[in-house]
């Protein structure tokens, strides 16, 4: 057997490094690599199904073409090749680039990416989205407040004497993360959940609380209060490091018993829970994303971040704020956060982009020109954009649709066309990560299956066809020049050996750890900001974390707050179909309380229809303690066969900042189905 590194490209905190074993040009084992140090124990279970992923017969391996009757049959590469390539032309021709929607999800990460990117500006431009359905939120408000997203590395958990991980639900979103947890735990520390559900991370914590949905930020600024009033915090760091304090301070209404009124946690509890922390010495806050997918999500991670500012938990050991770690995103095209901004001016000639979160309202405002083809790749918006009623309608008034995909979702259901993608183990890239300060290099390890071409290559043929410039001087190369070009492209980035990232993962040199112990901050002030200026210019808010209670849509008046979160065997849409995640997870339901499925005199196993101003979906039901009462719980990416379709409720809107998009402000109401 011959033996590779390798790592997941999945848009998944841990991005694990992993060795396969191939034999006859297959796949046949995967095991752990323990020298990657944040993840040691090797992939999770759908790292695992790799083994079973890249073989399934359910993969499209062919270009397929939509019938009049709606089925697909197979149609050859070069042919499907010019279908699209005549329809692109004509597009072009006569309405302009604008006229082609370019839409991209989070599927598949790596510098191939980039490839896309410069086949559409060599095409004159697009239309495409901007903003982000996942972070931006978070990563707007940390950057306000620290200048750079950044935290320690992964392993220095394990320093920690507190760790507080607020909303976030590491057991099944960051499983690597509960390695360095559980050794924390066992050299002392104590871990507090901040969560509205009893997570299964929550069964390994010591302390769960549970605020109302979208309160978070009015308990944490009580916890500042609590703090700042029994002269907790650190007043040389404050001195040192920190503008606005002393706004802050005098602004900061929100006492522990008005917190108790808006979260649901008792007084003393907010009080015990500021003081442990101001006095825990090493303090790590985790926040995760579900918290920040809220009309006030950015205020509410500015608000948490005030804690360790306050008190001096930076910049060192076992202390920090880990929203995200983008240290190895060390490659310029991939670095955050340029492609997130609407910059109207700069990308005027090249693009027109509708918000991401808002997609089916923005996409029926287009002005001229309509779009007459879209194109979609590494993702499947008909399942988890927003309004995804819209949504639909939006793509079904696209004349002409190209999916490149793996395989039959029901975004690749309404296309015109579809490529088949290529899988992990088919073609070399390099990964970045969000959490694992590893840059890590993906070698091509077996062949292209069926007549798979990866979308480097697609676009390359696409640009012979068209008449557009390629070649590895318009970043679009030729399939022989392909790992030229990723060489290319990783040489002129300092930081990092080239030689040896081909052999193991690398953390760059210019790595900061603790994060931030150089005390610069990349901020208008050259400080720590907990007043920003740039917070109320750009986005309107309060220049300080304030609480505003989470916008409900007009629809307060319903009983129910959807929560729609991640879960352990999928991510988000991906991985469901398979055998070895079936075998292991049961259909996906319903939660709701006890008080509540007793009040509406409902059991385990009931059908029900959930509803609200936007439509309705059904699906059966499981009643629990681990939801609180108010809130009605169903995994995002479940797809339309499989009684999916939540996002069907969900107000395309946005979050405060960043234009993220607030999917958890939903209100809904629920009825019994009598079957
Ligand atoms: N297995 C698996 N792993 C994944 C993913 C996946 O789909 N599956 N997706 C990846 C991606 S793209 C992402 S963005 C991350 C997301 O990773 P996480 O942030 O951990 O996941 P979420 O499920 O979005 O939200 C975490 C928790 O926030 C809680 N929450 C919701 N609203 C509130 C609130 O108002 N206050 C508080 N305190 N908590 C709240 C939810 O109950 C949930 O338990 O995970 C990544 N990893
Ligand atoms: N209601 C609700 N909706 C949500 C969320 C939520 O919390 N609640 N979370 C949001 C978040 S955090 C995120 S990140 C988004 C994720 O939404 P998307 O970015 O759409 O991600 P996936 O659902 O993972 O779909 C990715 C698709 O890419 C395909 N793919 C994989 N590899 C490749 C490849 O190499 N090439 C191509 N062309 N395709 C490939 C996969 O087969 C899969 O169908 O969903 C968001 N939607
Ligand atoms: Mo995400």
């Amino acid at each position: 057997m011959k033996e590779f590194l390798t790592v997941c490209p999945r848009n998944c905190y841990s991005t694990c490094t992993f060795r396969v074993f191939t034999e006859d040009g297959k796949v046949k084992r995967i095991l752990p690599y323990g020298d990657n140090l944040a993840t040691p124990e090797g992939p999770c279970i759908k790292g695992l199904s790799y083994l079973e992923r890249e073989y399934s017969p359910e993969r499209i391996l062919y270009p397929l073409q939509r019938q009049p009757d709606g089925s697909f049959e197979r149609i050859g590469t070069d042919e499907a090749l010019a279908l699209v390539a005549a329809r692109l032309s004509d597009a072009r021709g006569k309405h302009g680039p604008h006229s082609v929607l370019f839409y991209k999800g989070s599927g598949c990460s790596g510098l191939s990416n980039d490839i896309a990117s410069a086949f559409w500006r060599q095409f004159g431009g697009a239309t495409t989205t901007y903003g982000n359905l996942c972070w931006p939120a978070g990563l707007e408000a940390v950057r306000l407040t620290l200048g750079e997203v950044k935290h320690n590395l992964p392993w220095d958990l394990a320093n920690a004497s507190m760790i507080i991980l607020w909303g976030k639900n590491s057991a099944e979103t960051n499983v690597q993360e509960m390695i360095h947890i559980e050794k924390a735990r066992d050299n002392g520390a104590r871990v507090v959940v901040i969560d509205p559900r009893r997570t299964i991370t929550a069964d390994k914590a010591d302390i769960l609380i549970r605020p109302r949905p979208g309160t978070d930020a009015a308990l944490a600024l009580a916890m500042a209060r609590v703090i700042i009033d029994r002269g907790m915090t650190d007043n040389e760091f404050i001195r040192e490091h920190v503008t606005g304090f002393e706004k802050f301070k005098a602004s900061l209404q929100m006492t522990p018993d008005k917190a108790q009124e808006i979260t649901g946690i008792p007084a003393d509890e907010i009080i015990e829970l500021a003081m442990a922390a101001a006095g825990a010495g090493r303090l790590t806050i985790i926040a995760g994303y579900g918290l920040q997918r809220y009309t006030n999500g950015g205020q509410t991670i500015r608000s948490i971040l005030s804690i360790p500012v306050i008190t001096g938990m930076l910049g060192k050991p076992g202390c920090g704020f880990n929203f995200a770690n983008l240290q190895s995103y060390i490659f310029d095209d991939i670095k955050e956060p340029l492609s997130y901004y609407p910059d109207k001016e700069k990308d005027k000639p090249f693009r027109r982009a509708i918000s991401m979160a808002t997609f089916g309202p923005d996409f029926f405002a287009l002005e001229e020109p309509a779009i007459e083809v879209a194109w979609v790749e590494r993702g499947n918006p008909l399942i988890q954009l927003p309004g995804s009623g819209e949504v639909r309608k939006a793509f079904e008034s696209i004349p002409f649709k190209v999916v490149v995909e793996q395989f039959m979702t029901d975004t690749a259901a309404m296309a015109d066309i579809i490529f088949p993608a290529k899988g992990i183990f088919e073609q070399a890239d390099v990964v970045g990560s969000y959490w694992n300060p590893y840059a890590q290099y993906k070698p091509k390890v077996t062949d292209l299956p069926g007549e798979v071409i990866p979308e480097s290559e697609i676009y390359w043929r696409l640009a012979q066809l068209i008449g557009i410039p390629a070649g590895n001087e318009t970043g679009i190369p030729a399939p022989d020049e392909y790992d030229n070009w990723l060489m290319e492209r990783i040489s002129h980035t300092p930081g990092f050996v080239r030689e040896e990232l081909f052999r193991n993962p690398v953390i760059p040199e210019q790595n900061e750890h603790p994060a931030y112990s150089n005390m610069k901050f990349d901020t208008p002030s050259g400080k720590i900001e907990l007043w920003s200026e740039v917070a109320a210019r750009q986005w309107g808010v309060n220049p300080l974390p304030a609480y505003e209670p989470p916008d409900e849509f007009g629809e307060a008046h319903l009983p129910f707050r959807l929560m729609t979160p991640n879960i352990a065997s999928r991510i988000h849409s991906q991985f469901g179909n398979l055998e070895a995640i079936k075998n292991v997870v049961e259909e996906p339901v319903w939660e709701i309380s006890v008080a509540d499925a007793r009040r509406r005199g409902l059991k385990s196993g009931d059908t029900i229809r959930i509803f609200n101003s936007r439509g309705e979906v059904t699906g059966r039901i499981r009643v629990t303690a681990r939801v609180m009462s108010g809130s009605l719980v169903f995994p995002n990416g479940i797809w339309l066969g499989e009684g999916g379709g939540v996002n069907r409720l969900i107000a395309p809107s946005e979050t405060d900042m960043g234009h993220g998009a607030a999917f958890h402000n939903t209100r809904a109401d629920i009825e019994k189905v009598e079957l």
